[in-house]
């Protein structure tokens, strides 16, 4: 019953008498324009909030480091990550010293490169099966790369006992 009476009072009375219609539409119109008024505001402040979001980043938050040059624009750039990349072949230092190969056995890739270098104060070599070096001196250097799998065992010329081995895989 209160909400039949309310409806009437509201909507079916106003039908009926002219000076309560015009107050309504009155009352329609300043709403309205209130509306109107409201939207913009918001409309502009939601504007405003935008601008403070992407203006956000330009303010830095430096904590210690005061070297950091705010006005450039340093560029996101994402992470390159190839997995297809194949491994780059490596050079992998052997010693000669204390009539000794240092380290004796060795794991390498196929295209890695080993470099000998003799540091005692005799002559050594590293003597392969159909590869190897001259006579090395002190401080002398022998590079060699190894592009097939297999096992390499070597040895010294001189010194027969020093014996050392290079692992190869694909
Ligand atoms: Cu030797």
């Amino acid at each position: 019953m209160c909400i039949m009476a309310w409806v009437y009072g509201f909507f079916i009375l106003p039908l009926n008498n002219l000076k309560i219609m015009k107050k309504y539409i009155f009352i329609a119109v300043i709403l309205l324009a209130v509306m109107i008024i409201l939207g913009g505001c918001n409309y502009y402040a939601v504007q405003s909030e935008n601008t403070n979001v992407i203006n956000a980043p330009k303010t830095p938050i430096v904590n210690g480091n005061a070297n950091i040059n705010t006005n450039e624009n340093i560029p996101l750039v994402p992470p390159t990550i190839n997995v297809n990349q194949p491994v780059q072949p490596k050079t992998i230092q052997v010693q000669i010293a204390n009539f000794a190969f240092s380290p004796a056995t060795l794991a390498i890739k196929a295209g890695d490169t080993i470099k000998w270098t003799n540091n005692d104060s005799v002559i050594h070599t590293v003597s392969g099966t159909g590869w190897g070096s001259e006579s090395l001196n002190t401080g002398q250097s022998f590079s060699y790369t190894f592009n097939q799998a297999g096992t390499y065992d070597y040895h010294c010329g001189p010194h027969p006992s020093m014996t050392a081995k290079i692992i190869v895989t694909q």
